[in-house]
């Protein structure tokens, strides 16, 4: 399980990169500038940089490529939120059009992640119950959404990772436990879970009991802070969740999605430090 022969943790260490100016202040490393974010995350020793675009039709394909091949970085995955944010487009909206609008855009961003090997993420996609939208409701929708969208990132040989959220973010799933039973329910094995530390710190009675719990869904991590910082400069005890990806044998991606706090490179910094202290 997850020792490399170098003695490193198979995990891979990763940094977030927004593309999207619009939403500055939100929870992203690096920002803006494609060739200066890979720059840095390689220089910085980043294995690869989880991407937040604006949608799947970004025109940064041939730049992406580059910078792929220049620095030896991956794609540790894809953002989806931009979708709703940007464009008002959820899973569980009462409108059938807009939620027709919301699986074509997570298709097309599966689409474009699989060109780099990379999944996709729904994390504010999924929406939330509330007025015309029973709880029950808005669950079928998401789950027929998951089975649908599953099967095609399996065609298109990636996965999808869903995401719980913090109660002020949704009311869907807030417990990663509760979103592995959801899990556990759908016939596709095209979906996995996202452990975003920084929603665990807010709902979780213990992160590292529920990581441990719920092992056989993870797929993704967002590595942050209590306060969704980077990692050290908030109160999570963070030793103990590393430890539980260890003995798990977790092999995928420790993901900085945090505040560019104080600035970004500090934040890369501090992340990475973190990261080595952690995990290797
Ligand atoms: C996305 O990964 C996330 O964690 C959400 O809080 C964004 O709204
Ligand atoms: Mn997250």
């Amino acid at each position: 399980m997850g020792l490399g022969s170098q003695g490193c943790w198979f995990m891979k260490s990763c940094i977030t990169l927004s593309l999207v100016p619009s939403l500055k202040g939100g929870p992203w490393i690096l920002w803006d500038d494609l060739a200066d974010g890979f720059k840095n995350a390689a220089q910085m020793g980043f294995d690869m940089v989880e991407l937040f675009t604006e949608g799947p039709e970004t025109g940064i394909s041939n730049e992406l490529k580059n910078q792929l091949n220049e620095t030896g970085l991956g794609i540790a995955a894809v953002g989806t939120g931009a979708g709703k944010v940007l464009n008002g487009l959820t899973l569980t909206d009462k409108n059938p059009d807009i939620r027709t609008h919301a699986l074509s855009f997570i298709r097309e961003m599966i689409d474009f992640g699989a060109e780099y090997n990379a999944p996709a993420i729904i994390g504010s996609m999924q929406g939330a119950y509330g007025g015309e939208v029973s709880r029950e409701k808005a669950i079928t929708w998401l789950q027929q959404s998951l089975e649908e969208l599953g099967e095609h990132a399996i065609r298109q040989g990636v996965s999808l990772i869903y995401e719980p959220l913090n109660r002020y973010e949704t009311n869907l799933f807030n417990h990663y436990l509760d979103a592995c039973e959801f899990l556990d329910q759908l016939s596709t094995n095209g979906v996995s879970l996202l452990a975003d530390l920084f929603h665990m710190n807010i709902e979780e009675t213990d992160i590292a009991e529920s990581i441990k719990k719920g092992a056989r869904h993870l797929g993704h991590v967002h590595f942050a802070d209590s306060n969704r910082k980077p990692v050290g400069y908030g109160h999570t005890n963070m030793e103990p969740v590393a430890q539980t990806l260890k003995e798990i044998g977790y092999e995928g991606c420790i993901s900085a999605e945090a505040f560019a706090w104080p600035d970004s490179l500090t934040a890369a910094q501090k992340t990475i430090d973190s990261y080595k202290k952690y995990f290797t």
